[in-house]
């Protein structure tokens, strides 16, 4: 068997506009019912949802006969962890949190095989490779591995421009509802100095090259970005989408009014 082609990396390279949804059920079987559903791609979330390694090596074994592109959100920028994940079949990482182009560096040494990373090897072991069933898998590696880091701190605004002049970082994913935080604006992911700070990331990221993606849930907002030079987009999570399909549902049969959507 030949290599798989990351088909979200070839598509960020050409600039194509992509679609994707947060996924934080932790299930194997919600995950099948989202892979099937048309988005471009799905990030299964191990940074605040209850997953791990085994959770997630079944979420992308339910979604592997679906169109639809897999990246995983480890909760950690540890080396070993990524490791598991990249062994478990995850072409793509958006890893959190990434505030120096130190941190960054760091990130593409352990996405990649040596001599240019430290990825521990053992193809016999990993789905990644179908256990050596892929064709020389350990040598095609590297170059099908997507790195998104994600921006979402002043810090990380800070150096933006070295960020991006790292080597082996794809794209950079701006998270809105940490940026908002540490801009002094906890839980106002709306407020106009973090627009601002979005709009301005945006444009600097698209200029350098690279992909820039950014999470978004009103259609007209995600336009705006996209003009600002967003390509690709997350529009939301299915927990929420769960949870406001409930409510509504539920509300729906009282008399009373529904409980209003969380704005988080
Ligand atoms: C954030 O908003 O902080 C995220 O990480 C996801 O968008
Ligand atoms: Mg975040």
């Amino acid at each position: 068997m030949d290599m798989p082609k990351n088909i979200f990396k070839q598509k960020l390279r050409q600039g194509q506009w992509q679609v994707g949804l947060f996924v934080g059920l932790a299930s194997s079987y919600s995950m099948e019912i989202l892979a099937g559903a048309g988005f471009d791609w799905l990030v299964i979330d191990a940074e605040h949802s209850p997953n791990n390694p085994a959770s997630v090596l079944a979420q992308l074994q339910a979604a592997a006969p679906y169109p639809v592109q897999l990246l995983v959100r480890p909760m950690s920028h540890d080396p070993a962890l990524i490791k598991q994940y990249l062994d478990a079949g995850a072409q793509t990482l958006l890893l959190p949190l990434v505030d120096d182009a130190e941190q960054a560096r760091q990130l593409v040494r352990a996405v990649r095989y040596p001599p240019e990373g430290i990825r521990g090897v053992a193809a016999s072991l990993a789905r990644a490779a179908q256990w050596t069933g892929i064709k020389d898998y350990v040598k095609h590696a590297n170059a099908e591995v997507c790195l998104v880091v994600q921006v979402e701190t002043r810090q990380g605004l800070e150096n933006l421009d070295a960020i991006l002049a790292v080597d082996g970082v794809d794209a950079v994913f701006i998270g809105p509802a940490d940026l908002a935080a540490s801009l002094g604006h906890l839980g106002d992911a709306g407020h106009p100095e973090v627009r601002a700070a979005i709009e301005a990331a945006l444009a600097r990221i698209a200029a350098s090259g690279k992909a820039a993606g950014v999470f978004v849930t009103e259609p007209g907002l995600a336009r705006h970005y996209r003009n600002c030079g967003a390509s690709f987009i997350a529009v939301g999570g299915d927990t929420t989408l769960l949870r406001s399909a409930a409510v509504k549902l539920a509300g729906s049969f009282r008399d009373g009014k529904a409980e209003p959507d969380a704005a988080n």
